[in-house]
């Protein structure tokens, strides 16, 4: 017969190997967050913007995140507050941030500073160069704001944004 106190001395011994798997199977969750009007890809402007529509872009990434170890958490809204909100939800839940804030990334203070206040690596991605079109695309507010920038390479940037987050996050452990 074991004492009580040996019963606990083997219990503890092996309780690392209890509860090792599971903190093994939580994912680093990543969230995508797009601007208005991001909906409308793939229907029109598809010279300046390409065929990917949002849901192709969507399976680029959740394949990408799958590869990448990641959970993926993609979104969509029209609407400014509904956006500050999603990055506030992002810094208290996520890793990290990719982020296309499409027309506010030109104009908004209230994006600029939730991506200041957020606590986790931002990469703002455009799908276009925005350096190659109209001057008032040519400045993002967001910018000075955020850990990486990539334009231009249509929705591989996509792709790009999430390896950079996984080296910058592999960079913190
Ligand atoms: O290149 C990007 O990803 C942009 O963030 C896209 C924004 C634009 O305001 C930024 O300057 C650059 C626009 C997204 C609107 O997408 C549309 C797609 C199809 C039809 C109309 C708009």
């Amino acid at each position: 017969m074991r004492g009580a106190s040996e019963t606990r001395r083997v219990r503890s011994a092996f309780q690392p190997l209890l509860i090792r798997p599971l903190e093994m199977k939580t994912k680093p969750r990543i969230d995508v967050l797009n601007g208005p009007n991001l909906n409308l890809l793939g229907r029109r402007e598809t010279d300046i913007y390409g065929l990917c529509a949002l849901s192709d872009i969507e399976a680029l990434c959740r394949d990408k995140g799958q590869a990448l170890g990641f959970e993926i958490l993609f979104r969509q809204s029209n609407h400014e507050g509904e956006m500050v909100e999603a990055i506030h939800e992002a810094s208290d839940k996520a890793s990290g941030l990719v982020l296309n804030a499409a027309g506010y990334s030109h104009s908004s203070v209230a994006i600029l500073d939730a991506v200041r206040a957020a606590e986790i690596p931002v990469i703002e991605v455009h799908i276009s160069n925005i350096y190659g079109r109209e001057s008032f695309r040519r400045r993002s507010m967001l910018s000075p704001a955020v850990s990486g920038i990539v334009c231009g390479l249509g929705a591989h940037g996509y792709a790009l944004a999430l390896d950079a987050l996984a080296e910058k996050l592999k960079a913190r452990s």
